[in-house]
């Protein structure tokens, strides 16, 4: 077999910084640090004090040097990190001297994280919850990223695969041993009982609004109205900067414009829309389509109404979706009608901080619903609906006394998914479980 790569990259911001890490790790760090280090290899995770020398003997900097032999460390490898002075041309000249010994290359994106993998140090939930933590940008991101990095999201995972995995057990040796009793339906009664406990927790999963998947990636308000209600100018608000073209001419906003804003500690992405109205404008027309869609899909509309103007009936707005009645342009007249959540002006900013505190508020609450959201991605979510159609189908063939070749079958695609989830499949686990929980050999 050949051996593995030895990689090596800056694992700190990019140059300038007052420290550079290099992270290195495989095979060659030993050796590299016997070549380079002043101090030869440190003692494991001592950090030493020692001139670092490129292949000719003048020295790269001074700095520090901490090793990890493997299997305790981050890669489960032996690795080495180098704290810099965090100069371009310190880095340059420490990679550029790593990169040309034999057996080390630059690391891909992601890589150490990925051997941690391949070493069995995390899982793939967590190792996904390392790559939400450095990408988190709000309080609300962060914390989900770490709960899952500390591998809450995989215990529950893996506490529905070890379920699954008891239940096949049984149903194997249903299958194996039939002659043995103990097989008639009464029997499967249990069996039938453990699974739906299992659909319903999947379920309740499943069922939690998506929170965890809006946590991350953003919760969605729309805004929504009569064209010249001023949506483009309260986006334009809310941005702080002309993200959205302002005309008096209705009709000027046709495609959707989204804005990023941070709002109880949650990201929160505003859309503005084309205004609804008929229109034979075939472009416009779309606009108004992409404008209902979007709001279908959002957490929370805003319906903006201009105060100033005399009333109109209400457009056709989305069902399902929260909504918040907003009259505009308050500063032109004082409005007439009592029943809005919100008055305000864009123009002057008036009644826009009440404005915002709600809608922090609302969205706030919708995070706070769910205690612990268990789905977090796109990802788990499919693996979850496709393992919980397996245990349906498992079920349903349970029902119809269909046979436990069929059960044990669309368990075995159920236990699939579900240790895609935490990155392992793995039939030794069902054997295991078989062997020790039957006295087969009796
Ligand atoms: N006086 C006043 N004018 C506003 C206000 N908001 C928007 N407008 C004006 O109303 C017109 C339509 O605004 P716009 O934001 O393009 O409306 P949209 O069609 O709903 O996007 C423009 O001339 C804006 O300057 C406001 O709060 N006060
Ligand atoms: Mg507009």
């Amino acid at each position: 077999m050949r051996a593995r790569d030895t990689i090596c990259a800056l694992a700190s911001g990019p140059p300038p910084s007052a420290i550079a890490v290099i992270r290195i790790s495989g095979p060659a760090v030993t050796d590299i640090a016997g070549k380079l280090l002043a101090s030869g290899l440190p003692d494991a995770r001592r950090a030493a004090l020692t001139y670092i020398y490129d292949e000719t003997g003048a020295p790269i900097d001074q700095g520090i040097a901490l090793y990890a032999k493997g299997p305790a460390s981050y890669t489960g490898e032996d690795t080495l990190e180098l704290y810099l002075h965090g100069g371009r041309a310190v880095v340059d000249h420490a990679l550029r001297v790593l990169t040309a010994l034999p057996g080390v290359r630059l690391a891909e994106p992601g890589e150490f994280t990925r051997r941690a993998f391949e070493a069995g140090k995390l899982d793939l939930a967590q190792a996904e919850g390392i790559a939400d933590l450095i990408e988190a940008e709000t309080d609300g991101q962060k914390a989900q990223a770490l709960r899952q990095v500390s591998g809450g999201l995989s215990a529950t995972y893996a506490s529905w695969r070890d379920d699954l995995t008891g239940l096949l057990a049984l149903v194997e040796v249903m299958v194996d041993f039939p002659d043995e009793g103990d097989v008639s339906p009464e029997a499967s009664a249990p069996l039938r009982d453990k699974l739906s406990a299992l659909i319903a927790e999947i379920d309740t999963a499943l069922g939690d609004g998506g929170i965890g998947e809006r946590i991350r990636e953003g919760f969605r308000v729309a805004i929504l109205g009569a064209p010249n209600a001023g949506k483009s100018t309260l986006l334009n608000r809310l941005a702080g900067r002309e993200a959205a073209i302002v005309t008096a001419t209705p009709g000027t906003t046709r495609d959707v414009i989204e804005i990023r804003r941070t709002l109880g500690g949650q990201v929160v992405w505003f859309a503005d829309t084309a205004g609804l109205r008929e229109t034979s404008d075939e472009i416009e027309a779309e606009g108004v389509r992409r404008a209902i869609r979007t709001a279908a899909e959002a957490d929370l509309v805003i319906h903006l109404i201009d105060g100033s103007a005399p009333p109109e009936p209400p457009p056709p707005l989305p069902f399902g979706a929260e909504i918040l009645t907003v009259l505009s342009k308050s500063d032109l007249s004082a409005p007439a009608a009592a029943c809005a959540d919100h008055i305000i002006s864009a123009l002057t900013g008036e009644g826009l901080a009440a404005l915002e505190a709600d809608i922090a508020a609302r969205i706030t609450a919708r995070a706070a619903a769910v205690e612990a959201p268990v789905i977090t991605r796109l990802r788990h979510r499919e693996r979850l609906l496709q393992g919980r159609a397996a245990l349906a189908s498992a079920l349903a063939t349970l029902e119809a006394g269909d046979g436990f070749e069929l059960v044990a079958e669309d368990l075995r695609l159920a236990a699939r998914h579900l240790s895609a989830l935490l990155g392992r499949v793995d039939v030794e686990d069902v054997l295991g479980a078989v062997f020790s929980a039957f006295c087969i050999g009796k």
